[in-house]
């Protein structure tokens, strides 16, 4: 928890240094239930999921390479939503679904877990309109629909859908340290700064 404190500290720091409003990679600790991986959302708007899934998969934290998350159970779905969702109107996801199939059927992590649970929201997935074969989670955008799943088009951005979430594996040994020592540095150079203006 001390931790994710302290990572989440940093992620306050790169937005206010860059302006941009949006958190720094936190933790699902152990300690708290979680797989030890670490969750972000990046702002996009008017992204496609293919683009997102390019985009995630060329970030890196604590050593690892980033995907789109995948939500293999309720509690991984409520520590995004509680941790990640006050960012976004909404967000791509990494599942997807192969063409030809019923709208429930045939879908996939891409990176190859069990589909074994499902957050749809009521009514979908449901095809409207087209084939929908990728991913995405509702955010603040539907208050009622808020951490529930959608099944949306490849090939279209939506209104509702402001970003992707990346996930991390387990970081690299050592390699945390090395972040919570250069956020120590930025804060008190931050403070030496502010001090003498
Ligand atoms: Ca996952
Ligand atoms: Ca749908």
């Amino acid at each position: 928890m001390r931790f994710t404190v302290l990572i989440s500290a940093m992620g306050l720091l790169v937005s206010g240094s860059a302006g941009v409003c949006f958190a720094a990679p936190i933790e699902w600790a152990a300690a708290e239930g979680g797989n030890g991986h670490f969750y972000e959302f990046v702002p996009a708007s008017a992204i496609t999921w293919p683009i997102a899934r390019q985009a995630a998969e060329a970030r890196m934290f604590g050593g690892e390479q980033g995907h789109l998350a995948t939500i293999t159970s309720q509690e991984e779905n409520n520590f995004v939503a509680a941790h990640l969702l006050n960012y976004s109107s909404g967000a791509w996801l990494g599942g997807w679904q192969e063409v030809g199939q019923s709208p429930t059927a045939g879908w996939h992590w891409i990176t190859g877990e069990p589909w074994s649970f499902t957050n749809w929201h009521s009514g979908e997935p449901n095809d409207l309109g087209e084939d929908e074969l990728y991913l995405d989670m509702f955010g603040h955008a539907q208050p009622g629909q808020r951490s529930f799943w959608n099944d949306a088009s490849h090939m279209r951005t939506y209104w509702w859908t402001s970003g992707y979430i990346v996930e991390y594996p387990v970081p690299e040994p050592g390699t945390i340290s090395l972040i919570a020592i250069g956020a120590g540095a930025l804060v008190r150079r931050r403070a030496g700064r502010s001090a003498t203006v």
